[in-house]
């Protein structure tokens, strides 16, 4: 059977899987990456149950989920809260770091160097930082870009997108991948993944696309801003100059009225397009379907047995030369095929709904 995971309202367990997350969140703002991982790995777990876990000892039988953990889930059941997060939320440092954090494209160091300059509101910020377009766009637009899209606008927005690339070249593929293609009632941002039948690379005629499709969809009012342009990869990556585009855009009032939600002005939504061939289809859609998690695992597995799994493509790590001037070079095994890449690696085939850890 499939597991998937269970809607965050009928979840028997969605209150003490909130106040995690926040714990869990908490962790990743601090840098604790050992933390952050054993939280989201406990969550995963308790997202599996169909049962409410009320005790320390039912908690601590479940996988993933060790003694601390445990203690903790029974005092969120008996407090509706936890006391460790009511101490991180009081430190006005953490909280104005968090709010920093929310602006798109800041990182810790960014957030660090503010904290430190003395700045704490995002009024500060407006006020006195020297600020990059992006970050001050990320401040003007701090609400929507932090507000998740609900599943029927993604689907909304990506029908609107496939609809204009229809007209421009009816032989160009898009998919929405992300936790859309997991299944996820919600999504943080919309992944285009774009390809087209017989390319081995990103070519002229795929970039004509998409500046053509950014072009069109700019000037009918649905993308409303650009944070990463085409063509602003300053050293050309390995995957090309050119291959990946990241902006916000929004639905037409009238598409809005369609799905029943009547809304005073648009909501900005992020939204990223990534070219890639058909040659490394397989491995691209793995890599931006995700999760994170479930890559991560892929990568290890696959380093046990001696290959790569990159966004390209999946390697077996073979040796050239002699003597000292011996080394490792990859060589391609599988990029085309998302099913061949697991048949490769000896695991069973999962479902995109069916990776979330
Ligand atoms: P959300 O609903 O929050 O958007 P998501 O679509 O899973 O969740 P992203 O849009 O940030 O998350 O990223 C899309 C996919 O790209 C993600 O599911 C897995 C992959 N990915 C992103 N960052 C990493 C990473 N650091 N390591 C491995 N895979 C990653």
């Amino acid at each position: 059977g499939t597991l998937k995971k269970t809607d965050n309202d009928t979840n028997p367990n969605a209150r003490t899987i909130e106040i995690l997350q926040s714990m869990c969140d908490y962790y990743t703002r601090i840098g604790d990456q050992w933390r952050t991982l054993a939280y989201r790995k406990g969550i995963n777990t308790l997202r599996q149950q169909t049962t409410k876990i009320t005790t320390e000892e039912e908690a601590y039988r479940l996988p993933n989920i060790g003694s601390r953990l445990a203690a903790k889930i029974e005092e969120i059941v008996t407090t509706n809260s936890l006391r460790r997060l009511d101490y991180a939320r009081d430190e006005p440092l953490d909280r104005a770091f968090s709010t920093f954090l929310g602006i798109y494209g800041v990182g810790n160091a960014v957030a660090q160097r503010w904290l430190a300059q003395g700045f704490r509101t995002l009024d500060d910020l407006l006020g006195h930082a020297d600020l990059t377009t992006n970050q001050r766009l990320g401040i003007d637009h701090y609400d929507d870009l932090n507000t998740r899209i609900p599943r029927a606008e993604v689907t909304a927005l990506g029908a609107y997108v496939t609809r204009e690339a229809a007209l421009i070249d009816p032989s160009v593929e898009l998919l929405i991948g992300g936790s859309y293609r997991r299944g996820s009632d919600s999504s943080g941002d919309i992944d285009f993944i774009v390809t087209k039948k017989g390319t081995t690379s990103i070519s002229n005629d795929l970039v004509t696309f998409l500046e053509e499709l950014i072009r069109v969809l700019t000037a009918k009012g649905f993308l409303v801003a650009t944070l990463a342009a085409l063509h602003s990869t300053r050293r050309p990556s390995k995957d090309g100059p050119g291959s990946k585009w990241h902006g916000c855009c929004v639905l037409p009032p009238s598409e809005y009225a369609q799905l029943g939600i009547t809304r005073e002005k648009p909501i900005w939504r992020r939204i990223d397009f990534l070219l890639v061939p058909e040659s490394q289809y397989g491995a691209a859609l793995i890599y931006f379907t995700g999760n994170d998690i479930f890559n991560r695992s892929l990568r290890l597995l696959a380093s046990k047995k001696r290959m790569r799994l990159n966004q390209r493509g999946l390697y077996k790590e073979v040796m050239r030369g002699k003597g000292r001037a011996k080394v490792t070079e990859g060589e391609l095994v599988e990029g085309r095929d998302e099913r061949r890449i697991f048949e490769i690696l000896g695991v069973k085939w999962r479902e995109p709904c069916e990776r979330w850890c």
